[in-house]
């Protein structure tokens, strides 16, 4: 049940009886995520104005430039995860293995396990475009107080307890799901508290947005290449619109109240894509899911993919779901 202007805090604690099994460590875990993303929300809204911007010198294992927001957000997140007690550990873009938490009682307990993208899309920070962070929460499998395993993180999507994003735009919302629909809420950043602005969020079945960066187009598999050609082509309510902002949260998040797709296909550069199954698109696929929307990897279902690595990339459809389907078509019959 969600009534509008509902506090964060309030939906949580109502909604409680939802989270089965759960003795109210999971929202401990959506209220921990909830704080550490009003601490890096402070961050990023200023970013341009302390000497936080520009790279942090190291490279992440994708090889990719570290921006200190970047790491900043890490950190942020690892910190409130670890204080509260709540995961046995965490996974994470900005860390290559995983990590393990041990509580206060010198033990490694507690029965969730956390991966994130802690701020993705940060090449945009600089230009000051909209970044976002991307969570995505299971049960553990291996026993209570042994050591959390590699295993407790490689689990398909689709054995996923939550998953959301929070995005840090025009104004900062948190997005997420625990199985019973998506709920948006919105910061007051006067007073610190995210307010329900978005209940029971839906996919439109169909849209007319696509989203690639079109630079890529040589080197796109022919499927995507027709796609992208049927998206331009003048018949009926086509050609659509092309919208990329090159945050994948930021474009998520207006294709699912627009109607639209995104798509980070397979390229001859990037042969697996370039978006992580684990903490992008699988919490992606999730919410997409809960939302009456569709994610695919061009032949699968991205909730159905059991992962073997933690940093693996897939190709990435996702959005309404007739579009999704479309786009599945050419790529079947190419
Ligand atoms: P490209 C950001 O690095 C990201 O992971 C997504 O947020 C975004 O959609 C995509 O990569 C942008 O990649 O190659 O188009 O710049």
């Amino acid at each position: 049940m969600a009534n509008k202007n509902q506090t964060l805090g309030e939906f949580i604690i109502e909604n409680q009886t939802e989270f089965k099994y759960s003795s109210g460590e999971l929202s401990r875990l959506i209220n921990s995520i909830r704080l550490a993303a009003k601490v890096v929300n402070h961050e990023v809204n200023k970013a341009g104005l302390v000497d936080i911007l520009g790279a942090a010198g190291d490279t992440n294992i994708q090889g990719e430039d570290q921006q200190k927001l970047d790491v900043y957000a890490n950190d942020v997140f690892i910190k409130t995860l670890t204080n509260r007690e709540i995961v046995c550990g965490i996974a994470s873009e900005e860390e290559d293995d995983f990590i393990t938490i041990i509580g206060r009682n010198k033990k490694n307990d507690n029965k969730y396990v956390v991966l994130m993208d802690p701020l993705d899309g940060s090449s945009n920070i600089d230009v000051n475009v909209s970044v976002g962070t991307i969570f995505s929460i299971y049960r553990r499998i291996t026993p209570e107080g042994t050591p959390v395993t590699l295993e407790d993180f490689l689990q398909p999507g689709n054995k996923q307890v939550a998953a959301g994003y929070i995005v840090y735009g025009t104004s900062t919302m948190i997005v997420y799901s625990t199985g019973h629909g998506v709920n948006g809420f919105t910061l007051n950043p006067a007073i610190g508290t995210y307010y329900l602005s978005h209940p029971n969020m839906q996919f439109p079945l169909d849209g007319n947005i696509y989203s690639v960066n079109e630079g890529n187009y040589v080197h796109f598999p022919q499927g995507v290449k027709d796609y992208i050609k049927y998206c331009q082509q003048e018949e009926g309510d086509r050609p659509y619109t092309s919208r990329y902002i090159g945050s994948l949260v930021s474009d998520f998040h207006r294709n699912m109240i627009k109607g639209g797709i995104y798509m980070y296909p397979n390229t001859s550069k990037d042969p697996k894509g370039k978006l992580r199954l684990l903490y992008e698109c699988n919490p992606m696929a999730y919410l997409a899911e809960q939302a009456g929307g569709l994610a695919s990897d061009g032949h699968m279902r991205i909730l159905d993919i059991t992962p073997t690595e933690l940093h693996q990339r897939v190709p990435f459809y996702c959005g309404s779901k007739n579009m999704v389907e479309k786009a599945e078509h050419f790529m079947k019959n190419a």
